[in-house]
């Protein structure tokens, strides 16, 4: 990399000038991070108390990572806005992985999330955005045609970004004052505006059909909806949010509290209605209320294998069925999750054993020794296998964290964050996903998560492979 132009720091500083851009749009994300930073500092001081014996987290690295960690989401109108954020993302070191088919949820979008997808990258800095896109084939004809003709007269990235843009395509690098020019630029295409682009009928009209079809069509940008702290005791935060009189969501989103965490909990507080001003002839505006932008907290836990991942969807759909059923609500939900996740294996042996989490595998300092001892060969020829590297303590290993989303969990989070229910839900349930055309928005393809995640793991095997000087099987 050369000159002033470092992915890793660009997206650092990036993301640090957008929380500073959220926090003062929306003071409440403010007081979430204080929260944050209360849960952990409590969570770290009680763990000490236990000795620290219990890992509090699978990165358990507490502040490095933690203390910049965020994600955040924007909802996008057209295959243009889709391809240029992703040359803007890919200039900070963000490449689109994974497909979420938003339709499973009753809504009318698919998704993909920008982010690091090195090691390395990731931990320099984490930053990811949740991407979504509307999907106009979703749309009743009326109101296409409307969202049409709103999106095709917006602009939502500043004619300076996108020379940047070129420029960087071109040149492959940046300047410094291009960098600074490129944050300063592009933090407008995430600025909330109170001027939508669309009357107070339009607005009702699209709003009708789906909250999140207005949210996405009547602004002259595509205003970040919230930002997401990482926490490492997630309930705590929930319970600080009511405490402090914060209007959070009911309950946290994906599977129950367990000593080996998985996957992803969230759990944010409730979007705010916030004044807008709707177009009105000839050029005056008349005023409206707009409720979209929120803030959330996630507590990250271990990567699952493709099998680990059925098996996560599968109890997950059976508690739904049952809770659906049964018409299960409130504590009694939290009750069931938390008996059907039983049968989820709960110790890292098992995740292992089983081959339900990555793995980040390492040689110990007893089998470095034996590395440079030139006793390996001796020991075991030329190969063993994990297994018995393992149990003869020479190698160690710590699960992979989970870098991704959860389609049904962003779709709890959504319908917290939406007052009326969709009319046109049930059409939409019914359709199928459409990664091709995801795709052919986006410009090239995604990457698939649980490949990133293998290829980590191997990495790590082939690295231990290389330190004993050993093939292992
Ligand atoms: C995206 C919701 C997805 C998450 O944390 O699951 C998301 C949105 O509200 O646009 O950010
Ligand atoms: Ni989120």
């Amino acid at each position: 990399m050369t000159g002033a132009w470092d992915q890793n720091v660009l997206r650092a500083r990036f993301c640090h000038a957008l929380s500073e851009m959220y926090k003062s749009e929306v003071p409440l994300y403010g007081d979430l991070i204080d929260v944050v930073w209360e849960a952990d500092a409590k969570a770290v001081q009680a763990s000490k108390k236990l000795g620290g014996a219990k890992t509090l987290d699978p990165d358990d690295i507490l502040p490095s990572r933690h203390r910049v960690e965020r994600h955040g989401a924007i909802r996008l109108g057209t295959a243009y806005e889709l391809s240029t954020i992703r040359r803007m993302f890919s200039v900070m070191g963000m490449y689109p992985v994974g497909y979420y088919d938003l339709s499973l949820a009753g809504f009318p979008m698919h998704a993909t999330a920008f982010r690091p997808n090195t090691q390395d990258a990731l931990s320099q800095h984490p930053f990811r955005v949740f991407t979504t896109v509307l999907r106009m084939e979703l749309l009743t004809e009326k109101t296409r045609a409307l969202a049409q003709k709103a999106l095709s007269q917006r602009r939502i990235f500043t004619p300076r970004l996108l020379e940047l843009l070129d420029i960087v395509e071109t040149n492959g690098t940046l300047t410094s004052p291009e960098c600074a020019e490129f944050i300063e630029n592009g933090l407008e295409t995430f600025r909330w505006h109170s001027k939508a682009t669309v009357t107070l009928d339009e607005y009702m009209q699209l709003k009708a059909e789906h909250p999140l079809i207005a949210d996405v069509v009547s602004f002259p940008s595509s205003h970040i909806n919230h930002l997401t702290p990482r926490t490492i005791d997630i309930d705590l935060v929930q319970q600080l949010m009511v405490d402090h009189g914060m209007p959070a969501k009911e309950r946290i989103e994906g599977p129950p509290k367990r000593d080996c965490p998985i996957l992803l909990r969230q759990t944010s507080f409730k979007a705010l209605e916030e004044t807008v001003y709707f177009r009105d002839s000839p050029d005056g505006y008349v005023k409206g209320s707009h409720t979209a932008r929120f803030g959330e907290v996630e507590q990250r836990g271990y990567a699952l294998t493709r099998k680990g991942r059925h098996l996560y969807d599968r109890i997950l759909d059976q508690v739904n069925a049952d809770a659906a059923k049964n018409k299960v609500k409130g504590g009694h939900y939290e009750k069931l999750l938390e008996s059907r996740f039983k049968a989820f294996p709960d110790s890292l042996s098992d995740l292992r054993g089983q081959n339900l989490a990555y793995f980040c595998y390492q040689v110990t300092s007893a089998g470095e020794r034996l590395a440079e001892d030139g006793i390996i060969m001796a020991k075991f020829g030329t190969s063993a296998s994990l297994q018995e590297l393992l149990d003869q303590e020479l190698l160690t290993y710590e699960p992979l964290t989970y870098e991704d989303f959860l389609p049904l969990s962003a779709g709890g989070i959504f319908n917290s964050n939406l007052g009326a229910v969709s009319q046109s839900k049930q059409l939409i349930m019914s359709a199928e996903p459409d990664l091709d055309g995801f795709q052919r928005c986006l410009g090239t393809c995604v990457a698939d998560e649980f490949h990133l995640y293998s290829e980590m793991q191997e990495e790590s095997i082939r690295r231990c492979k290389h330190q004993l000087g050993l093939d292992i099987t």
